[in-house]
Parts: structure tokens; sequence; C-alpha cells
């Protein structure tokens, strides 16, 4: 797949990806793509909760800026025609199989006819999601930070079965992230290709968690602030990646 081709590219020249998150619902989502588009090395689109209108958003953020689009569902509505990829994903620690594998399995035809590039992934919803609304919609049994091995086996489990990417989600709007330890417990026995998000406000924070073993940052609610927090995340996400590449 192209995008996953270039995600890995830039992982390896650069150390560091970062990713925004944008809801399909924002109201200003013109201003918001002008904002991030020289930041980003790609816009995720999704969310929990509401998915009106996502194929006007895909569109318009399209229009905007060159990034890849990946989308990232939160049922099976969350899937347009108009975006690049798809982070095919399994909430793997919930406690309703719906999540873990019925709703991927609806959706999967639908990625087909709409020529989606799917990008298998283990979504994993760590301590304090369950105060989130994934942690609500998606019935997760949450997992604690203080037990990092726990994450930790399941990238492993994730990479067996055949999954490229985990994702170490804290929650959207989350108090606090996923904690340095677990990301480099995680990476050091699966060696999955690793995302963390959820409450990442400060760039110096991101910056930890890429040299604690993330690959990828995703922010969300960053957005909402102004283009120079977006354009310093960015900035301690690359000067993260460049130092754990020497
Ligand atoms: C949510 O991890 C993302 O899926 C982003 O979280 O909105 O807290 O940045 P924030």
């Amino acid at each position: 797949g192209k995008v996953e081709k270039k995600l890995n590219q830039i992982i390896e020249d650069e150390g560091a990806v970062y990713l925004t998150l944008l809801d399909p619902e924002e109201e200003n989502i013109e201003e918001i793509a002008e904002n991030i588009k020289d930041y980003a090395d790609a816009v995720m689109i999704g969310g929990s909760v509401g998915v009106v209108n996502l194929d006007n958003t895909v569109k318009k953020v399209k229009k905007i800026t060159n990034l890849p689009i990946i989308l990232f569902p939160g049922n099976v509505d969350g899937l347009s025609r108009y975006a690049d990829a798809v982070f095919y994903m399994s909430l793997m620690n919930s406690l309703n199989t719906y999540w873990a594998i019925t709703a991927p399995t609806l959706g999967s035809i639908t990625i087909l006819k709409y020529n989606l590039e799917p990008i298998p992934m283990a979504y994993l919803c760590i301590e304090p999601a369950r105060k989130t609304a994934v942690g609500y919609v998606g019935e997760i049994r949450e997992i604690p930070q203080n037990k990092p091995k726990i994450t930790a086996m399941y990238c492993l489990s994730a990479k067996f079965f055949g999954m490229r990417w985990a994702y170490l989600e804290a929650g959207s709007g989350a108090e606090y992230p996923v904690n340095n330890e677990t990301i480099s417990m995680a990476k050091k026995l699966s060696d999955i290709n690793l995302i963390v998000g959820g409450g990442i406000r400060k760039p110096e924070i991101a910056y930890e968690k890429v040299l604690a073993g993330a690959d990828v940052i995703v922010t969300g609610n960053l957005l909402e602030e102004d283009v120079k927090a977006v354009e310093m995340m960015y900035d301690y996400i690359k000067k993260a990646g460049r130092e754990k590449l020497k």
C-alpha cells in the first residue's frame, strides 16, 4: 500500500511521524486544514462519536492539503471513498466482540468497494481511556499504566496476528498520556510500529514519547489551539526522531 509505505519511509528517514486527527464534524475544517498542511505527515479523520458529512470533510481537506488522508473509523459508518487509506483496526481490549472483530468485518466489504488501502492496526485503550468517549463507546477493559507488560503483550499478540501497527490510546482529551515505560516495553517486546495518542498537549511530552519508542504521535485537541502549537509539536517530534536515528 502506498500510504503505509510512505509512513514507513518517514520513520526510516526522519525517525518519527506526526499525524493530526480531525473530527469529521469540525466546523472550521478549512481553517484547520490550512493550519496543519505544512506540519503533519498525514491527516487522520474520524472519532468515536458522530460522522455526519464525512465525505464533505474529506473532500475539503483534500482540496487544501496534499497530505494522505487516513480514516480512523469509530464504527462502520466511518468510511469515505474520497480518503486514501483506513486504519483497519481491532479494539483488542474491548469487552464486546463487536468492536474487536464484528465492526471491522462489516466494514471490510465497503473498504474493498471504496478501494481504500487498509492498514492493519491493533487499537489498545490504556488508562485513563475509560474516562473518555472511546472508553464508553468501545466498552473497554482498560489496561492499567502500572502494568506495562500487559500492553506489551497485546502488541506482541497483534504482531503474531499479522498486524503491522499498534495504537496505544489514552483517549481523546485524556487527563494524562500513556507513560514512557509502557511505550518502551511495548516497543522492545514487539518491535511493531507504535502509534501513541491521547492527552498529548505539550511538545516536550511528544518528544519524550518518541524517544521512549513511539514511531507515530497523534494529536487531536491541539488543533483547536493555534497554528503555533501544531508547528512546535511537529518540530519537537522531528527533533526527537533525528535523535533516535543517531
Ligand atoms: C484520540 O489519540 C487521539 O484518538 C488524540 O487525542 O485529542 O487528546 O490529542 P487528543
